[in-house]
């Protein structure tokens, strides 16, 4: 039922706003060949070539890490800010509320979230601000050598030996309970997925948080790790089949409704997510609780789209911002009067 091709587009061919793919690439990855970030960043190039995003009107956010450095490598007419460790929400709030009219496209590790960031991460989670948040997990701090990191799970053993003995946080299930309104976990090898997770995400408006299991093939690929290819492959349990449609595109395709549940994104795109086995439905937060939970029960790496809220209203939305970006503002519409300032400070006395 996906309209979203697998294969990627041929150099020359132009999308709905007339670019080929090469305009959404970027610098040449120093990643370790085969690193799961490289694949990542193929797959933004793709997602955003294929929604038609104008690179300039993307703000391109990190932390530090190998995960953090990969905005360099795809959409070079961007704009981009590679911020300290951690700190990368506080750099994409401010963005996001200076210039509403860009896409906030945030990349992070799982130790630049979930250990030095975490702080900012709830934060950020809570604002539901227009704003993709992609976590490039592999379980390590991959910059710095291998150590795990707050995401790896229990038991996972470093190619040194040393067993892992604290339960992982996860952060689709924090993002969920946060306040996050499109939250979804894929796997970097699975292309189709990753893509479609990716354009539905860039359909919405709100807070996108997007788990990519991406495995550190230098440091966390052995035998033991539950972050390696070999395990993800094997593990990965798709929690539905995920279609989309643009709504540029108005294809009819052909599915069984009765199977499908389809949800009309900001955009008026369509995510259509057809049950794989068990029942499911991703607007219903407790469910996607639940059935996060019962994965760690059972030993699962669960992927799809788990939980999606197109109806509640954006931080942006609750500011009651102008139309106008703040950052274009004239000195004259956002300096007060003498008057009113001085009322303030008569009311002070
Ligand atoms: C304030 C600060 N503390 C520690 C470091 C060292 N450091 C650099 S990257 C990193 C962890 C990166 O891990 P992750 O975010 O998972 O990215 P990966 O390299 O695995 O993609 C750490 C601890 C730092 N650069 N700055
Ligand atoms: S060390 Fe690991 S995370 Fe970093 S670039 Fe190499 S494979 Fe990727
Ligand atoms: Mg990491």
């Amino acid at each position: 039922m996906s309209a979203t091709p697998t294969m990627p587009a041929p150099r020359d061919k132009v999308n709905h706003i007339g670019l080929t793919v090469v305009d959404y690439r970027g610098g040449k990855s120093t990643l370790c060949a085969g690193c799961g970030h490289n694949a990542i960043s193929e797959r933004i190039i793709d997602a955003m070539y294929e929604m038609g995003i104008q690179p300039e009107f993307v703000a391109k956010l990190s932390g530090i890490g190998c995960s953090s450095k990969s905005p360099a490598y795809f959409l070079n007419h961007a704009h981009g800010f590679n911020a300290v460790h951690g700190r990368m929400p506080s750099v994409a709030s401010g963005v996001a509320l200076a210039n509403h009219k860009l896409m906030a496209l945030g990349v992070s590790g799982d130790g630049d979230t979930a250990s030095i960031g975490i702080g900012q991460f709830v934060h950020l989670m809570r604002r539901n601000l227009p704003l993709i948040y992609i976590i490039e997990d592999n379980g390590v701090y991959g910059l710095t050598k291998g150590q795990f990191s707050a995401t790896a799970d229990l038991g996972a053993k470093l190619k040194t030996g040393v067993i892992n003995d604290l339960p992982p946080i996860d952060t689709c299930i924090m993002a969920i309970q946060l306040g996050a309104t499109y939250v979804a976990r894929s796997f970097s090898g699975d292309k189709k997925q990753l893509l479609t997770i990716l354009k539905a995400a860039i359909a919405h408006k709100g807070t996108a948080m997007i788990d990519v299991i991406s495995p550190c093939v230098t440091f966390n690929d052995h035998e033991g790790s539950t972050k390696s290819y070999k395990y993800s492959k094997d593990h990965d349990e798709p929690l539905n089949e995920l279609g989309f449609v643009p709504y540029f595109e108005n294809i009819d395709l052909d599915y069984d409704p009765g199977e499908t549940t389809t949800v009309r994104m900001h955009d008026g795109s369509e995510l259509r997510l057809r049950k794989l086995g068990r029942e499911y439905d991703p607007v219903d937060k407790l469910a996607a609780l639940h059935v996060l939970e019962e994965a760690h029960v059972k030993g699962e790496m669960l992927t799809g789209v788990f939980y999606v809220n197109a109806e509640a209203p954006s931080f942006i939305d609750l500011l009651n911002l102008v139309d106008e970006p703040l950052a274009r503002l004239p000195e004259s519409a956002v300096r007060p009067p003498r008057e009113a300032l001085e009322r303030i400070m008569e009311e002070l006395r």
